[in-house]
């Protein structure tokens, strides 16, 4: 085989073997064969010595065209593999358009978060500041500075969480009302609302709960008057159950305030005509209240000659249980979707 033959045969065997490869690195290496120092040109190269001196560089110029041929083949082949590679890729990755989307649930607040704030909306605008407290208290906070001494049945053992013999969990809020007047030192009036959990030692079934949110207001000044508690809490019945509610006071006894009332609003189901909500009464019970007890009043360090508070308490989850019809409390703890959903805002 002379030199031309040799060229013509390697590019049509490099022609036909370079069109059927499918991958890079077999690519690379038909480069090595054909291209490379090591390649098939060498045996060309070894014809070409023995070749007359004038024709030498006719075939020298043939080799390197013919190398420019193959390089040619190879960078043709390197771009079908890559169309290939793309296109597999896009194959794999086809979205279809048509197909239906994922329907994204939005989620809300809690009916529990709800209520908190709307109350505290209502007395924001009555120009109340919201205070918060911690949920471990000492029993000189939660209790003693109440007027709730130490063989008060309500510091039983049995009704309240004790963690050391004198600190235990919230049993109520006030101790957050506790702290805000001895910050104030006597001296500053007071109108706040405190929102937060507490705790009691009870068993729990469909309308007792060891935890439970409780929202309780205090206001201090030397004017405070029944008559603005009554005021008050009116607001708050027909903000909460809806315009035209009347509310009733009941004498009653709590150790931080006298006197003391229970509170009675008319019934919102069935407007006071009795219905299986208010028992037949025309009347719930939703909060407790009455005036600062003058002990409570002077053991945060504010005289009682000069000073007069109201406050009151309410408990979220009844309130939210009367209103919504809800009829064990156990539910606004177990998360259950189809119970909380139920409350869109
Ligand atoms: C201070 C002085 C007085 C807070 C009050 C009530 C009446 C009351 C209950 C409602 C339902 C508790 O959650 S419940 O079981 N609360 O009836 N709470 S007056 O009186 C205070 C608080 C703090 C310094």
């Amino acid at each position: 085989m002379n030199v031309s033959e040799k060229l013509e045969a390697i590019k049509n065997e490099a022609k036909e073997r370079i069109s059927i490869i499918k991958s890079m690195h077999e690519l690379n290496d038909a480069k090595a064969k054909y291209l490379g120092k090591k390649g098939m040109f060498n045996d060309v190269m070894k014809l070409m010595k023995d070749l007359p001196n004038e024709e030498k560089p006719m075939f020298g110029k043939l080799t390197n065209e013919t190398k420019q041929i193959i390089l040619k083949y190879i960078e043709e082949q390197r771009n079908l593999i890559e169309q290939a590679i793309i296109q597999e890729q896009l194959n794999k990755e086809t979205i279809d358009v048509t197909l239906p989307g994922k329907k994204f649930l939005l989620g809300k607040k809690h009916l529990m978060t709800q209520i908190v704030e709307e109350i505290e909306d209502l007395f924001v605008g009555m120009g109340y500041q919201i205070m918060e407290g911690p949920e471990i208290e000492t029993d000189e906070n939660n209790f003693e500075k109440l007027n709730l001494p130490k063989d008060h049945p309500a510091r039983d053992m049995q009704d309240t969480f004790y963690i050391t013999n004198d600190t235990l969990l919230r049993t109520h809020t006030s101790p957050v009302q506790v702290r805000t007047m001895l910050e104030k030192g006597g001296k500053e009036p007071i109108k706040i609302l405190c929102p937060g959990k507490v705790y009691r030692r009870d068993d729990d079934d469909a309308t007792h709960s060891h935890q439970f949110m409780q929202i309780e207001g205090l206001v201090v000044d030397e004017t405070t008057s029944m008559a603005e508690l009554k005021g008050t809490l009116l607001e708050m019945a027909n903000k909460m159950f809806g315009e035209g509610r009347k509310i009733r006071l009941r004498p009653s006894y709590f150790p931080f305030t006298e006197p003391s009332v229970e509170v009675d609003i008319s019934c919102h189901n069935c407007n006071g005509k009795g219905c299986n909500i208010c028992k037949g009464t025309g009347w719930i019970e939703v909060l407790g209240a009455g005036m600062v007890n003058n002990n409570v009043l002077e053991a945060s360090g504010y005289d009682s000659t000069k000073y007069r508070g109201f406050a009151f308490g309410i408990g979220v989850e009844r309130l939210a249980m009367l209103k919504y019809g809800i009829n064990d409390i156990r539910q606004f703890y177990t998360n259950d979707i189809r119970f909380n959903s139920q409350f869109k805002k």
